[in-house]
């Protein structure tokens, strides 16, 4: 593994395509109502925050290992799914900011090249696919019609926050994730241990294989898994390390604020939005950033098929 592997594998950067286009806030009444007790309850409290092994990129920031106190609040035990999703286009008429783009950054594999239409050349693995969007993740012709309970792709960090504004809940912090995301033990490396197969199992959805040519899906996904598959993490979170990468509030830094011990929440300003927790294009032979204590990227506008959110709820 290089320093030059960088974030290739994990989510490419729309910017290098296209200029920004310009996207009007829309204004949802907010949904006051979900129910708290479909999510899970996370006391407060101090945790061991960053790679304690010393085995992540440096250009990340994963270290140095510091000590966080974060305050209690509600969590999505999954990523928001394509169901949750649909209602809440059908509630809003939203138009994802993916839609007013055009495309989106499909793995290669996952669509006939001669069927579909590219708006730009290839990005390594990563093809810009005209029309994929949410409800068609591979282009015209493709559906989610067998993928409710798949996590939502194709969107942007900001079709993630319009969707948190509908739904009365908000992104989590990169600090209260991986709180969250390590499901009370201490210092492990992945949100169940140590061993990425204890006994031989796998507990998350990653490439197995040679990648980017051969997936020997040992896991049982080549794209993405129902948002419930595998066994949740000590606090009940699904899916945390691989599947998608899941979008964070806080802007980007690999110089994170180690100053701030109790809620930090990112620098004041940025060019990327931080993602926690990999997806199933990733193999240790690449990027390694299924870790718990893994970070990576992206600009608020991009999307990828491998990029999607889960939300939280302030306790107060
Ligand atoms: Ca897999
Ligand atoms: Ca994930
Ligand atoms: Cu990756």
């Amino acid at each position: 593994m290089t320093e030059n592997n960088q974030q290739s594998c994990c989510s490419p950067e729309r910017s290098s395509h296209e200029k920004n286009i310009h996207t009007s806030e829309q204004h949802f009444k907010k949904n006051d109502t979900f129910n708290k007790a479909d999510m899970i309850f996370i006391p407060g409290g101090q945790f061991e925050m960053g790679d304690s092994f010393d085995e992540g990129f440096t250009q990340d920031g994963e270290r140095p290992v510091r000590e966080v106190e974060v305050s209690s609040f509600y969590i999505d035990p999954y990523a928001v799914t394509n169901k949750s999703f649909q209602a809440f286009v059908e509630d809003t008429n939203y138009i994802t900011e993916t839609e007013k783009f055009g495309w989106s950054f499909v793995f290669y594999q996952l669509v006939n090249i001669d069927k579909v239409e590219l708006v730009a050349p290839a990005h390594q693995w990563w093809l810009p696919v005209k029309d994929a969007y949410w409800y068609q993740p591979e282009g015209r012709g493709s559906s989610i019609e067998n993928r409710m309970d798949h996590p939502v792709i194709h969107v942007t960090w900001n079709d993630a926050i319009a969707y948190c504004k509908w739904a009365g809940k908000r992104l989590p912090t990169e600090a209260e994730w991986e709180y969250a995301a390590r499901g009370g033990l201490i210092k492990k490396r992945y949100p169940w241990g140590n061993e990425l197969t204890p006994n031989g199992e796998h507990r998350c959805n990653i490439w197995q294989g040679e990648f980017p040519i051969h997936n020997d899906k040992e896991d049982g996904y080549f794209s993405t898994a129902p948002v419930d598959a595998f066994l949740p993490n000590g606090y009940g979170l699904y899916n945390v390390s691989g599947n998608v990468w899941e979008w964070c509030a806080d802007w980007f830094d690999a110089k994170y604020d180690y100053g701030i011990v109790k809620d930090p929440n990112g620098p004041k300003t940025g060019v990327a939005r931080s993602m926690r927790g990999g997806s199933y294009l990733c193999h240790h032979s690449y990027c390694n950033r299924y870790r718990v204590a893994a970070r990576s990227s992206n600009t608020p506008d991009s999307s990828s098929g491998n990029t999607g959110f889960r939300c939280v709820a302030d306790a107060r």
